[in-house]
């Protein structure tokens, strides 16, 4: 089986793979340029992008695969959100720092509210004329310091909260079974913010709804 995933993101393209591998499922790019529509929704960013791709499919029974992320900051009222992809490229992530200097606290709990964030991810899959939608979240904060490493975007200033035994995602200052020990996504192994991240939990739903397109 394979999922063409038309984005221009090859990091997103390495952890969709990296996912679906386990499956037996391959995951080819498919470079496609979109025009992104001006909304403020994820889900209908993702929706139009799928819809302009599905026409220049290679084959009419491929299987298409959109899944639009974006980082949500709390004390910036969801900014950059839908803009997420334009803030990194302009602003990058030391603009992002910069915009929080003065949201910090001594007392970690307050610290981690002042900062806190989530990455959100809608994931949709185009099969045999049907589309299936997913959504993923992943709760965290930003960091005060960039962590530079493997990962891509905003993967070095953001720290997942951590996860209890059955992988479920706990509120901000809890202490869980799994934590990065506030190490961002960029300090961290892929294999590893597979376990927090927002896009493998809209493709597991996707997954999980697979058989409904048969
Ligand atoms: P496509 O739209 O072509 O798929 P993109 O890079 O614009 O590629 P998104 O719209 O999904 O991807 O993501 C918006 C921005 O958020 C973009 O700058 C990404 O690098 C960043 N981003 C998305 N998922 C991320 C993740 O898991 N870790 C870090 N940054 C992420």
């Amino acid at each position: 089986m394979t999922i063409w995933f038309m984005t221009t993101n090859r990091g997103k393209v390495e952890e969709a793979r990296q996912y679906f591998a386990s499956y037996g499922i391959e995951v080819n790019q498919f470079e496609f340029e979109a025009t992104e529509p001006q909304a403020d929704d994820l889900e209908i960013v993702a929706l139009s992008k799928i819809e302009q791709a599905i026409p220049h499919l290679p084959n009419s029974s491929d299987m298409l695969l959109v899944e639009d992320a974006g980082l949500f900051v709390d004390s910036l009222n969801g900014f950059p959100g839908v803009y997420s992809s334009y803030v990194l490229n302009t602003l990058d992530v030391h603009g992002i720092l910069k915009l929080m200097d003065h949201l910090k606290s001594d007392d970690p709990i307050q610290d981690g509210n002042l900062r806190k964030a989530e990455f959100r991810a809608v994931a949709i899959l185009y099969k045999d004329g049907q589309t299936i939608v997913s959504e993923g979240v992943c709760p965290g904060r930003i960091a005060h310091q960039a962590v530079m490493g493997d990962g891509f975007g905003f993967d070095p200033i953001f720290i997942p909260t951590d996860l209890d035994e059955d992988g479920n995602s706990l509120p901000i200052g809890e202490m869980g079974a799994k934590s990065t020990h506030g190490t961002p996504f960029g300090g961290i192994p892929l294999e590893e913010k597979q376990k927090y991240s927002h896009r493998h939990r809209a493709l597991e739903g996707l997954l999980s709804n697979l058989d409904m397109l048969g």
